[in-house]
């Protein structure tokens, strides 16, 4: 926010308020008997001319959408934004909060936790995805803004990043993608305080920061970040940068703690009761754990509320705005009414045509319903757009420093891509969805659980979902990932088994606003399995009969594109005079959640059981009875990594056929 008043903060002023951070940190980890007061303390200055000059924030509304993000990519001093926080006068965040740091039941958790508390603009902690959080956000901005303007949406993402944070592998993709894409409204404040947990940075990097920032495109600057006027002028000139700007902060890790400072012992741990007595006559601090004098708390409850003008200016100019009803829909990312219908329609069609395609053809035909339908999905791929079937032709691409596109080219940035998707949600406004091979989903794995961690709407596209790769080999082949992503909590893993399912599956995915989905799409051809048109979507509770008889004695599990082989094993089993069913479980995680009868009626009291999967058996067994209490069902699955060979010789050799199944039937009904 550029203030009228251009004059370098004094010094004495600025230490004076960023004691205050200091105290209430050192105070926080002292009592809480664990933390981490380095950061803080060392970031404080830096922090408070942020704050104070630059941040465009009311504190009083933190859901403005045109508010400056602020993200502690080091999340270990959630300390720094909890004092900021509490001090600026944040909603519902108390001085009780900060005496119960890192207590059960408090929302000032050991690293911030998104939705906790109004403020914390995403979970950070996992050094690294902070930063990467900050480049979707950022391009979240840039995206919003070719879209409604300068009137409505113009602001910045500023980071705090660690030297961990850019030692992660992550920070790499995050830092590329920003350059390239010439993100200008993005500043990192980096706490260049050339020590980590273990020691001296120089035990384990030597690298020139400013030369790799530079080599990505950014606008490097660096200061002394305990000098209040040179923090300021290295601010100041990041404002109208061009490109991306790392500012290299130089700081003493623990600022004020005696015997700590300056080495790896103030990074962490309550630092004793001696120690924060030294600190206060260090840093002049007189006062009590926790006490603020009033006049110091009034400034920074002031400082919360610079932006109140700036805000008051833009909700007249929204309110005056033609576009306003249509920049809040997009903001709280509203599903039109129209999307349900339209699906439903594509739904019949693929029902009367029944094609046989790879599922990721019809994610497309579903992506080309949806793109025309909502206006603020975008779309991508880390370089897979022709075999994730990412793109619809109704999208333009973004290219650099020009966002008025719809689709992202995240280059081969997998981990990259999923975290910027994650910032990309939270800014709001948008509702991304990216696409990768399955196989690859280890190399996005951090970044889906934090959006599960934090409930957030980003829809994974994970295509090539099985051995049905092919030619490509065991490295490309998922097998253990299905039941590793069904691991996660709150992520809805939805695998369909043609396009009716696929399109039923992405409008669960739109529709869950608060959990991510992920959808396992085949690269093989298989039939439409859903050939009788339904209005209802049959995916949304999980799992449900597709076809049965009610004298039935097997049952058939299956998802996805196993779940055709369930069908041809009941024909064949007809065939012999024996009655069988097949349920479909597009998502185990909306089964779970149905009631019991339900779920029991579904999996067939009575029936032997036959699962179907290419994937490794593990999670299947809730299904399927067991072996040591009985009646056991059968598994038709892997046991191994897969092979190179063509996708129909490969089922073969590992065994995964209706054959199989049919046989495997047969032997538990003897
Ligand atoms: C991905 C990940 N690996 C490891 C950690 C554990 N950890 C927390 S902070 C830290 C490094 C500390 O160094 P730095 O990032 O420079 O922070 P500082 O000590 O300067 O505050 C590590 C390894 C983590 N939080 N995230
Ligand atoms: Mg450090």
């Amino acid at each position: 926010m550029t203030l009228p008043d251009q004059v370098p903060p004094e010094q004495h002023k600025v230490r004076l308020l960023a004691n205050a951070i200091r105290a209430l940190a050192m105070d926080a980890v002292e009592t809480a008997k664990s933390g981490h007061p380095g950061l803080p303390m060392g970031m404080a200055d830096v922090a408070t001319v942020l704050f104070s000059r630059f941040l465009k924030f009311n504190a009083a509304q933190p859901g403005w959408p045109d508010r400056d993000r602020f993200v502690l990519s080091a999340g270990h001093g959630s300390m720094l934004l909890y004092s900021l926080l509490w001090l600026t006068g944040y909603p519902k965040v108390t001085i009780d909060d900060l005496k119960h740091f890192r207590k059960v039941g408090s929302p000032t958790a050991g690293h911030p936790e998104h939705g906790d508390l109004p403020g914390i603009e995403t979970t950070t902690g996992p050094l690294g995805q902070g930063i990467a959080n900050a480049v979707g956000m950022a391009l979240a901005e840039r995206l919003l803004n070719a879209r409604f303007g300068d009137e409505l949406v113009n602001h910045k993402t500023y980071v705090i990043a660690s030297d961990g944070d850019l030692m992660e592998g992550i920070s790499h993709e995050a830092i590329t993608l920003a350059g390239h894409l010439k993100l200008s409204n993005l500043i990192v404040l980096w706490d260049h305080n050339n020590i980590t947990i273990d020691g001296a940075i120089s035990l384990s990097d030597s690298t020139n920061q400013a030369e790799r920032f530079e080599a990505a495109g950014w606008t490097v600057d660096s200061c002394d970040g305990h000098d209040a006027a040179d923090i300021f002028r290295a601010l100041e000139k990041a404002q109208t940068s061009d490109r991306p700007v790392m500012i290299a902060c130089r700081t003493i890790i623990g600022f004020g703690l005696p015997g700590r400072q300056g080495t790896q012992k103030a990074h962490s741990d309550a630092p004793g009761a001696d120690v924060v007595a030294g600190a206060r006559k260090e840093l002049n601090w007189p006062y009590e754990p926790f006490i603020v004098p009033d006049d110091l708390l009034n400034q920074w409850r002031a400082i919360g509320q610079t932006g109140v003008k700036v805000y008051d200016a833009w909700q007249a100019r929204k309110a005056a705005s033609k576009r306003a009803k249509e920049f809040d829909d997009t903001i709280n990312d509203v599903i039109p009414a129209s999307l349900s219908p339209a699906l439903l329609a594509l739904k019949e069609k693929l029902s009367a045509e029944k094609p046989s395609a790879g599922t990721r053809k019809m994610s497309e035909k579903a992506l080309d319903v949806i793109n025309a339908e909502l206006s603020n999905t975008i779309g991508g791929s880390a370089d897979l757009t022709p075999s994730n079937n990412t793109k619809t032709k109704n999208i333009e691409g973004v290219t650099p420093g020009n966002f008025a596109g719809r689709y992202i080219h995240y280059g081969i940035r997998e981990h990259g891509m999923c975290a910027a998707m994650n910032g990309m949600a939270l800014h709001g406004g948008i509702i991304p969805y990216g696409g990768t091979f399955m196989v690859f989903s280890d190399y996005c794995r951090p970044s889906i659980r934090l959006a599960a961690v934090m409930g957030i709407r980003v829809v994974f596209v994970m295509t090539h979902d099985s051995i049905g790769v092919g030619e490509d080999g065991p490295t490309h082949q998922p097998v253990e990932h299905l039941a590793a992503l069904r691991a996660i909590p709150n992520l809805l893993v939805m695998r369909p088994a043609d396009g009716v399912e696929t399109a039923e599956c992405w409008e669960l995915a739109l529709n869950n606003n608060r959990r991510p989905s992920l959808i396992a799409f085949s690269r093989q051809d298989v039939p439409t399995v859903r050939t009788t048109h339904t209005p209802e979507n049959r995916s949304a509770k999980g799992a449900y009969e597709l076809v049965g008889d009610p004298d039935a004695k097997v049952t058939f599990l299956a998802t996805g594109t196993e779940v055709s082989l369930a069908v041809e094993a009941r024909a064949k089993l007809a065939a012999e005079g024996t009655a069988s069913r097949v349920v479909s479980m597009p998502c185990w995680d909306l089964f779970e959640e149905q009631p019991e009868d339900y779920r029991r009626k579904v999996l067939g009291p009575g029936t032997v059981k036959v699962a179907i999967e290419a994937a490794v058996r593990e999670g299947w067994d809730r299904y399927m009875g067991s072996e040591l209490l009985g009646p056991a069902g059968a598994f038709i699955d892997m046991h191994s990594f897969g092979a190179s060979g063509p996708y129909k010789d490969v089922y073969a050799k590992f065994g995964i056929s209706a054959d199989a199944a049919v046989a495997a039937a047969k032997k538990l009904l003897k």
